[in-house]
Parts: C-alpha cells; structure tokens; sequence
C-alpha cells in the first residue's frame, strides 16, 4: 500500500524508427500504460549515428553492428521511461524475445513483427543497462516524479 511511495524501478524502452513509420505507438504505449506501469519520460527524437552506437554499445563487435546504428538513426524513436514494480523484466517480457520468429504470441513482437532487423522496440536488459540508457538518452530534469491516481489501487 505504501509501494507508490517509494523510488520504484525505472527503465529504458524505445519505439524504433521502422515502430513509429508503421504506426504503432499508441498500440505499444497503451500495452505498458494497461499492465499498471507509469510513464515518467517521453519525446520523439532522430539519434545521431554516433549517438546511436553509444546506445548499442555493447553489440560494437556484432557483424550486423553497422547496419544496426544506421538504422536506429534512420527516423524518428519514440524514447521513454517507465516506472514500477518489476518493470525492467517485466517489460522485457511484454516485448518478447529478440527475433519476433521466437517471440511469444501476445507479445509485442510476437504480435507486431516478423524479423529481428525490424523488431520495432528496444527495453533495457537489466538494472546496470536500465541506468545507463536513460542516462544517455535523458537529461535528469527530463524525468518527471509524480504519484498516478491508479497507483494506490494497482500496489
Ligand atoms: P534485444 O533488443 O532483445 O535486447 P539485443 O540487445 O541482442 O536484443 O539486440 C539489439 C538489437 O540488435 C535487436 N533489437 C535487433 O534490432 C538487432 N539484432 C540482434 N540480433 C540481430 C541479428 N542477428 N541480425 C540483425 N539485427 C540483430
């Protein structure tokens, strides 16, 4: 009951440029707004490609790298943050697993895509990355702390 109270866990998730051209922000957004999570940030912004192998860092030795950051730079992303109680893995389940050919029906990916070069959503793949990402992607007065009418009755 005092769960809204306390600094919940926060994470990274971003509508990709091939998500936002197909139209499908809303679809996304209402699936994490739905399941109780609450948006803290939110803005639409075209990544620079150094900006973009910053955020896929990690992969800078996979051979689809390249290909990767000049797609993410290609458009328009959706980034945000959401907020609550076992967001980072949770949301990563809401999203399914990488290649939407693998990922569950009822997942977002299961639901919305067909290939992993065009699987339409990224989430922070745990607390260390969580951090990170929104670190790189916002500024801290970019994030907004409010308590959510729904919040008493979803903890
Ligand atoms: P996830 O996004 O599920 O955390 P990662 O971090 O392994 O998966 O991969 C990041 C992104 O790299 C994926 N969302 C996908 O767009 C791209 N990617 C991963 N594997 C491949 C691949 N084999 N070929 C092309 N792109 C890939």
């Amino acid at each position: 009951q005092e769960a809204h109270a306390l600094q919940m866990e926060r994470t990274f998730i971003a509508i990709k440029p091939d998500g936002v051209q197909r139209g499908l922000i809303s679809e996304i957004i209402e699936r994490f707004e739905r399941k109780g999570f609450k948006l803290v940030a939110i803005k639409l912004v075209v990544p620079s490609k150094t900006f973009a192998q910053k955020h896929y860092y990690d992969l800078k030795d996979r051979p689809f790298f390249n290909g990767l950051c000049n797609f993410l730079s290609s458009g328009p992303v959706l980034a945000m943050v959401w907020e609550g109680e076992g967001v980072i893995t949770y949301g990563r389940k809401l999203i399914g697993a990488t290649d939407p050919q693998k990922s569950e029906p009822g997942t977002i990916r299961g639901d919305l895509a067909i290939v992993v070069g065009r699987n339409i959503i990224h989430g922070s793949d745990g607390p260390e990355t969580a951090k990170n990402e929104i670190n790189l992607w916002f500024k801290p007065d970019e994030l907004t702390n409010y308590t959510s009418n729904q919040e008493k009755w979803t903890y």
